[in-house]
């Protein structure tokens, strides 16, 4: 661990890290570079008190103790785990909230239970439409009077599906305090907003859940206050960024190796591109990581740099399916989902 490489403070309370991209040089983000995105100060509680409620439209509620999730079957999953806000920052004009550039983002080994396994144990009435999750964390809002848990609801479909898991460990150990201890959501391919951190609660839903954070927050807003109609945040969208050269690098002439990583949602990242006209020609990149649903891939392009000048450099990624990264993103109050094609403009002397 090397001590002069730590994480991009962003806002100290309630505390918001970003992963340092200039350190991607392992697939798995190391835990101490992981990405820290928080709405709240982080939550006091007892651990020897802490259980996992279950109820709601189920047929059994329950309390679940830390020693009893070990009974359920585990299975471990790489994922990439990307804020919606991520590139926040990158948008012009800007959006309010955390502005983000590039590394609200990390990837890492989740072990846990697939939820469904949990679901089932409780067993499911039939009018069960949504599952909601709450964490311990809780606050108040610049926009609603009260205090909020951070509390978030899943489709049931997305709920039970088999890589929706509990984790109780990051890259084999248990989680850390800061990203959920004891246990928290992770729901491969979507935006991190739905990983909920330090569960106390799941309560099956019979109606939609209308909470501040499903339904003023995470959802696409296209002119301030247009709630009405506003889609949900859910998959990710696939992105591309460079890691090296940065934004507004000098460089001499001469060979370069550019390397950047690509992500995805369901549908793996299949091709990266690389422009250095300013997107006029696009050629291949090469890749670093394997396709693994889930994960991020980190890429490599040589560059000749043969002219001094000054050059736009581009990247653009596309999924399995087909879905490739538009020139601009749209533009939303919130400021979410920014996969426009990533541009670095670079100096050659
Ligand atoms: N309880 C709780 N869960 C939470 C949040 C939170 O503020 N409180 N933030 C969410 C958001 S927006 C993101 S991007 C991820 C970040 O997870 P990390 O801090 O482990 O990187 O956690 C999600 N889960
Ligand atoms: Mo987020």
């Amino acid at each position: 661990m090397n001590p002069n490489i730590h994480l991009l403070l962003r806002s100290i309370t309630p505390e918001n890290k970003e992963f340092p991209m200039i350190a991607l040089n392992e697939w798995i983000t190391p835990d101490h570079l992981f990405f820290q995105r928080n709405h709240f100060s982080y939550p006091v509680f007892d651990i020897r008190e802490w259980h996992l409620s279950i109820d709601g439209s189920v047929e059994t509620p329950v309390r679940l103790l830390y020693s009893a999730l070990k009974h359920f079957p585990h299975i471990t999953l790489p994922v990439t785990v990307e804020c919606a806000g991520n590139k926040r920052g990158l948008f012009t004009p800007n959006a309010r909230g955390e502005q983000w550039e590039l590394g609200a983002i990390s990837h890492a080994a989740w072990t846990g239970i697939p939820l469904k396994h949990v679901l089932e144990f409780v067993g499911l009435r039939s009018d069960a439409t949504e599952i909601l999750f709450e964490g311990i964390d809780t606050g108040e809002r610049s926009d609603l009077p009260g205090l909020f848990p951070y509390a978030r609801s899943l489709p049931l479909e997305k709920a039970v599906h088999p890589h929706t898991i509990l984790a109780l460990y990051k890259n084999g150990k248990p989680l850390t305090y800061r990203h959920g201890f004891p246990l928290r959501l992770i729901v491969p391919g979507w935006y991190g907003m739905a990983s909920v951190k330090w569960l106390r609660r799941i309560t099956v839903l019979n109606q939609p859940f209308q909470g501040p954070f499903q339904s003023l927050d995470y959802v696409m807003i296209l002119e301030p206050g247009k709630y009405q109609g506003a889609i949900p945040i859910t998959n990710v969208k696939v992105n591309s960024s460079f890691v090296f050269p940065s934004n507004q690098s000098f460089l001499h002439r001469g060979v370069h190796i550019i390397y950047g990583v690509a992500w995805s949602s369901i549908s793996p990242v299949a091709v990266v591109e690389v422009s250095e006209d300013e997107g006029q020609q696009w050629s291949h990149a090469d890749w670093c990581d394997p396709s693994i649903p889930y994960s991020w891939r980190r890429w490599k392009y040589r560059w000749k740099a043969t002219q001094p000048g000054t050059y736009t450099l581009k990247v653009k990624a596309t999924d399995r399916s087909g879905q490739s990264q538009p020139e601009k993103a749209q533009w939303n109050v919130k400021g979410y989902g920014n996969n426009s094609i990533h541009t670095s403009t670079v100096y050659i002397d």
